[in-house]
């Protein structure tokens, strides 16, 4: 099959007081021992921060270190002028057509529905999809407040004060948003049930929205959270939070075998035990982010196939090909045919392994599928021709990957956004200032 993309990753990212352990070369590497062979990873500019420098920034770190292929989104985390003509420069030449806005993160990444509305329409003039991270981060911070007045410290306030209610509110709000102006909306890490059925719904209206349940999110949940064991417990700190029912997972899954969800990340984002005990005395400083780029497509196999939720072709679909389409690499990726990269994994479905830290190939020293069994192992992984995955033994090359960039107007996502812009123009007549104030019949008797 097609080599897997990981549409969320983010690797060796600088955020709250540390930096993610997994770099551009463990990261990918342990991206291609799981059977991906390409990373989309995002651009996560400061608040007055150039977009196009910080890009740059972020291609030095990367180009010499990935050993599979990779792309950018990039992040818009401040509106103005500037960040504007930013956004066009890096669409018309540097290869980028996904812009991702943070909900939340107040004071450090937020962007408010106003601005929102602006850098929707600005994606859709330039043929990008507009990515949001959904929660509503004005409650979370009155929220974490009350709770750690209350005494309430330690890793469960994490998710206490973003209950699901709260990433659902978002999610409804950012998809209203994108289709007043008909821009195409995709949904990062969809973590709950009722944010699941939010996209789904909408899009079953005709919005173009697209959403991207996790590996985590499928594949463990927030009960984690009560865990008596600190270490434990924080290992799973992501936001939004994994949510603490047993019922999330499968409800994920179903919505992803049905095509109300349609692409799977990780949003790998390592940090060890004793970054995590930044967070040690008051949970919201706890480094946000877990593993997943080497066991997604292992925990998405056992979850969809090995349980009978979805076939393998679905299985594909989500977890490479609908990656490439809605990017708009395809069939450069996400395929397997003639002229097409020669990224491709045979994968053993009768095979068998248990998760562990102490044989994952990340350089974070947990992990949150720690002793689960998952079925389907990549035998073999061949990154651009190259074998670099040979009967299960891992040889991955330091730098042989490349940047992919990513060409505006996916006609996948496009040709979506026409026939939504078709059915929504208003039928009949319109009004302009010149038009006549009263038609003859009405003058009479007036
Ligand atoms: N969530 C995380 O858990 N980590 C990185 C950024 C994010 O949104
Ligand atoms: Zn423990
Ligand atoms: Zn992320």
């Amino acid at each position: 099959m097609p080599g897997g993309i990981d549409t969320h990753t983010h690797m060796e990212l600088e955020l709250m007081g540390a930096t993610a352990v997994d770099d551009f070369y463990q990261g990918t590497k342990a991206a291609i021992a799981g059977g991906t062979t390409m990373i989309m990873d995002f651009v996560l500019p400061r608040k007055g921060e150039s977009l196009v420098e910080a890009f740059g920034n972020w291609r030095r770190k990367a180009d010499p270190k990935v050993c599979c292929d990779y792309a950018l989104h990039v992040g818009v985390t401040w509106w103005s002028d500037q960040v504007k003509q930013e956004m066009t420069e890096l669409a018309k030449n540097h290869g980028v057509n996904s812009f991702k806005m943070f909900m939340a993160y107040k004071d450090l990444y937020m962007i408010r529905d106003p601005d929102l509305y602006k850098i929707f329409e600005h994606c859709k003039e330039l043929g990008a999809i507009a990515q949001v991270h959904a929660e509503n981060g004005d409650i979370i911070a009155e929220n974490t407040k009350k709770l750690l007045e209350a005494g309430i410290t330690g890793p469960e306030g994490h998710e206490m004060s973003r209950p699901e209610d709260v990433e659902a509110e978002a999610t409804h709000r950012a998809c209203v948003i994108a289709n007043q102006v008909n821009c195409p909306l995709y949904v990062v890490r969809v973590m709950s049930k009722s944010a699941g059925d939010v996209v789904a719904a909408k899009k079953a209206e005709g919005n173009v929205v697209f959403g991207e349940p996790l590996a985590a999110s499928v594949g463990t949940d927030g009960s984690h959270y009560w865990n008596k064991c600190w270490r434990h417990a924080a290992g799973h700190v992501t936001s939004p939070p994994l949510r603490p029912d047993t019922e999330t997972p499968g409800h994920l899954l179903d919505l992803l075998a049905s095509d109300g969800l349609q692409v799977t990340g990780s949003d790998n984002c390592t940090f060890n035990f004793d970054q995590k005990k930044l967070g040690r005395n008051d949970f919201s400083k706890i480094p946000n982010g877990v593993n997943g780029v080497e066991d997604r497509m292992s925990v998405i196999w056992e979850k969809g196939v090995q349980s009978g939720k979805m076939d393998p072709s679905r299985f594909v679909a989500v977890t490479s090909t609908n990656a490439a389409k809605i990017f708009n690499v395809y069939p450069q990726k996400g395929c397997v045919a003639v002229g097409s990269d020669a990224d491709l994994v045979i994968w053993n479905p009768i095979k068998s392994r248990v998760i562990s830290a102490q044989t994952h190939h990340q350089a974070v020293d947990f992990n949150i599928f720690e002793g689960m069994e998952c079925h389907g192992v990549p035998e073999y992984v061949i990154v651009n021709g190259r074998v670099c995955v040979d009967e299960e033994e891992l040889k991955a090359v330091h730098g042989f990957g490349k940047f992919v960039p990513t060409p505006a107007f996916p006609p996948y996502v496009y040709d979506q956004v026409d026939a939504r812009e078709k059915e929504k123009r208003p039928q009949g007549v319109t009004r302009g200032p010149n038009d006549e104030d009263y038609s003859p019949e009405h003058m009479n008797g007036l």
